[in-house]
């Protein structure tokens, strides 16, 4: 049975999350934190607020899909999975060691993962695939993406933003976690992929732009889709890569750095301090 969870609620789970994502990267040694951290926020109001997906339905035809397309941040997917109860926590100790599924892209031998990625460029063409067949199934299930800013320039993106639109796919929703930086620099100088809203709109998509780290507005807005019938929903959440640690924020240095000693005891005070607030 899910539980409710108020928005006071799921912010104290957020920093809780931000915390285990960063001790788990830590033991690992190794893992995505800056681009983890970003997208917490997203992940914890989509499993604990929005989707209709729990272990108990999990073979459930109608339930609803989460694709992880930025698939290198599934640190966060694996902290959260573990908290709505699909794998017990312990199993995360054993992350990135031999013989381990809790590797460093997501993977379906992992339980609540539904799909395999990581090879960036794939997941919204999986999620518009599942969708069609929703419609053509006439099945009530609605389809999740979260994508990476840096990830939209795989033109895969762009044919299946194409398709979506094509077959009036309103029973798909996309995230684009919009930190605008990816793994060696800002956007803006790697390749640019903005205005966002502008291009999402010529696909012919429904396009709204939210912070991505507002509780409500997540929650509130990804629970009214279709934003418009007969169109696909794209949710461009405006995020900051290493949300939470002064020292992670806005520094694509830690994409896929493991904090030392001193970093991580004080990343977590940092954490402990909003958990306080
Ligand atoms: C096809 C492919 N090319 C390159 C990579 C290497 N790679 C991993 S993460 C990343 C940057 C992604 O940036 P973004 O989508 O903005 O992710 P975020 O900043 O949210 O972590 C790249 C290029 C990959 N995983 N897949």
């Amino acid at each position: 049975m899910k539980r409710y969870y108020s928005d006071d609620e799921l912010t104290q789970k957020s920093a809780e999350y931000r915390k285990k994502i960063l001790t788990y990267i830590k033991k690992a040694n190794g893992g995505h934190t800056g681009g983890s951290l970003s997208c917490t926020d997203i992940l914890n109001v989509l499993y604990n607020g929005v989707l209709n997906v729990s272990p108990e339905n999990f073979d459930d035809p109608n339930r609803d899909r989460y694709i992880q397309s930025k698939g290198h941040s599934v640190e966060a997917l694996y902290v959260v999975l573990a908290d709505c109860g699909f794998f017990p926590e312990s199993e995360l100790e054993t992350m990135s060691q031999y013989k381990s599924h809790f590797v460093g892209h997501p993977t379906r031998k992992v339980p609540g993962i539904e799909q395999n990625t990581g090879a960036l460029g794939h997941g919204l063409a999986i999620s518009a695939g599942i969708a069609l067949a929703g419609k053509k199934d006439k099945a009530p299930y609605r389809v999740f993406t979260l994508l990476g800013d840096g990830e939209l320039t795989e033109g895969s993106n762009w044919e299946a933003l194409l398709v979506a639109s094509h077959h009036k796919l309103d029973n798909l929703v996309a995230i684009v976690d919009h930190n605008r930086l990816q793994i060696t620099g800002p956007i803006e100088t790697v390749c640019k992929t903005d205005p966002l809203e502008e291009k999402f709109t010529a696909f012919g998509w429904s396009v709204k732009t939210i912070i991505g780290h507002d509780i409500p507005a997540l929650r509130k807005t990804l629970t009214n889709t279709p934003f418009e019938p007969g169109k696909p929903s794209m949710l461009i959440a405006e995020t900051i890569k290493g949300k939470g640690v002064s020292f992670m924020e806005n520094n694509y240095k830690w994409h896929h750095k493991v904090p030392d000693d001193e970093q991580f005891q004080k990343a977590l005070m940092e954490l402990e301090h909003l958990i306080a607030q």
